[in-house]
């Protein structure tokens, strides 16, 4: 058993995009490409793509800068042809990291999001509800967040 996880650990590493709970970069250009069409102005800062609508598809989930300079979580959820983004909620103004995890053991996985401001460290857990991103958790946001 020992032996199995350390080998799906390695073909993780080897695989980018492959597995979404390793630290290498794991966003998929196309989408992220999609992502700034769709929210014009807008300066990717961490994104991680995965399939979390649990869909069939892969979809985008990002930490980016407005044109306003705000900083801001969003998803880009892909359908078969088209693409919608979710709703928003207020992102870190530093260190900021989007993983994606699959917390529960229920689809879809939980996007995580964590950053900082100061020294003060924040994070939050959301899902993927219907078209939107839901805030299921979150822990010092109010003091590592921006406007
Ligand atoms: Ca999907």
């Amino acid at each position: 058993m020992r032996l199995l996880l350390f080998a799906t650990a390695a073909v993780c590493t080897f695989l980018v995009g492959g597995c979404a709970s390793t630290s290498a970069p794991a966003a998929d250009a196309t989408l992220v490409h999609a992502f700034e069409e769709a929210v014009p102005g807008t300066t990717v800062i961490s994104a991680r793509s995965g399939d979390i609508d649990a869909d069939g598809t892969q979809d985008l989930a990002v930490v980016y800068r407005t044109a306003e300079g705000t900083f801001r979580t969003r998803a880009l959820l892909s359908h078969e042809g088209s693409a919608t983004v979710t709703n928003e909620f207020k992102a870190p103004v530093e260190a900021q990291a989007v993983q994606l995890r699959d917390i529960d053991d229920k689809q879809p996985v939980e996007v995580i999001v964590r950053g900082s401001k100061n020294g003060a460290v924040g994070y939050a857990v959301y899902r993927v509800e219907g078209d939107q991103l839901v805030d299921v958790f979150d822990s010092g946001m109010a003091n590592c967040c921006g406007r």
